[in-house]
């Protein structure tokens, strides 16, 4: 078996040494122009050029769970591709989540504040039942995520394409459940997949259907979100506040407005890591199944988009 790894922006030899441990009869090398034919790619954002030379492939094993930039490529022809399916990133997604809604819920910026200012000041308790947390995307990390705000009692809804039965959580699907889902949410966290139908999902109408107070997490992918009308939404109040992790562009450019918003939080793309170790577990795993002519968990279906 010929593997090649094309991983940008990747520190690659911990890769190889993992993939050439796990799978000690394979031939496997770090893809260069002109390199020959492989039977499976490890990547991350190759390039077009190296999709052009390997024609053969019979499958890509993406290393990260999120494939749009990936579809936008030309692919071989016949070749499968495959994400990395939670490999360590539910329980990261769950931990990041669950931490933006309980701060958030609980106010812990303002007591911070507080604190530093030399004030003990007691606020209102505020009520659950108040705060229903609405989870866009109901896969392997949205379940997670869905399961893991239910555990603290909050009222949790969740909306997927096709209809989902979650314990805990109330399930909406498709267009015709959309409204309906933002209606009866406060919180609103995003772990839908990047696809012709989600990009610029968040916006001022969706924003606008929240309920008053609204909050917003977004843990999948920077256009998803139409950033000025968050920006406008907080501005007239009616949206209480952001954690945003993904951006339109990142690293977010130097002056962007949400460097400094006071009601927005931001982080570096960082609330799922691919764990390597798991994720070459899983890789190779899924390779020796293809090799018996089984199917594999996490294979994209391009005409879905993910
Ligand atoms: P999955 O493919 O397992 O789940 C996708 C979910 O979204 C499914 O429930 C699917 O519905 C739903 N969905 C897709 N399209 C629509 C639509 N048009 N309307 C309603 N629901 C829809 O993905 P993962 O949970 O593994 O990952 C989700 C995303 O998280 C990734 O695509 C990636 O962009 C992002 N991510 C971000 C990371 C970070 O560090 N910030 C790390 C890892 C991932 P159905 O169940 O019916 O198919
Ligand atoms: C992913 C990501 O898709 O890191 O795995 O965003």
């Amino acid at each position: 078996m010929n593997i090649t790894l094309c991983c940008t922006d990747t520190k690659i030899e911990p890769w190889l040494q993992g993939l050439a441990a796990a799978l000690p009869h394979a031939h496997i090398s770090v893809w260069q122009p002109g390199a020959p034919q492989a039977d499976y790619a490890v990547v991350w954002a190759p390039p077009q050029q190296f999709l052009d030379e390997q024609p053969a492939l019979r499958a890509l094993f993406n290393i990260g769970a999120g494939v749009d930039a990936l579809l936008k490529l030309r692919m071989p022809p016949g070749c499968q591709i495959v994400r990395i399916d939670d490999g360590g990133m539910a329980v990261q997604m769950a931990e990041y989540v669950c931490h933006a809604v309980v701060r958030h819920f609980r106010e812990l910026d303002a007591y911070e504040g507080d604190m530093r200012a030399g004030r003990w000041g007691f606020r209102r308790p505020r009520v659950r039942s108040e705060f229903p947390v609405g989870v866009m995307g109901l896969g392997v990390l949205g379940e997670r995520v869905a399961r893991a705000l239910a555990h603290f009692d909050f009222p949790v809804n969740g909306w997927s394409r096709s209809p989902k039965v979650v314990d805990g959580v109330r399930g909406f699907s498709g267009a015709e459940g959309f409204h309906d889902f933002l209606a009866a949410s406060r919180v609103l966290v995003n772990l839908l997949p990047l696809t012709p139908d989600t990009q610029d999902i968040i916006n001022r109408d969706t924003l606008s259907r929240l309920q008053p107070g609204g909050y917003v997490i977004n843990v999948a992918r920077g256009a998803h979100l139409v950033e000025e009308d968050l920006l406008a939404l907080i501005d007239s109040g009616h949206i209480a506040g952001a954690t945003l992790d993904v951006f339109r562009t990142e690293p977010l450019p130097v002056g962007h407005p949400f460097w400094t918003h006071p009601r927005i939080t931001a982080t570096p793309h960082t609330s799922a890591r691919t764990m390597r170790e798991e994720s070459i577990a899983q890789i190779t795993r899924k390779m020796a199944a293809m090799e018996r002519g089984e199917a594999v968990a996490g294979t994209v279906d391009p005409g879905r988009g993910y």
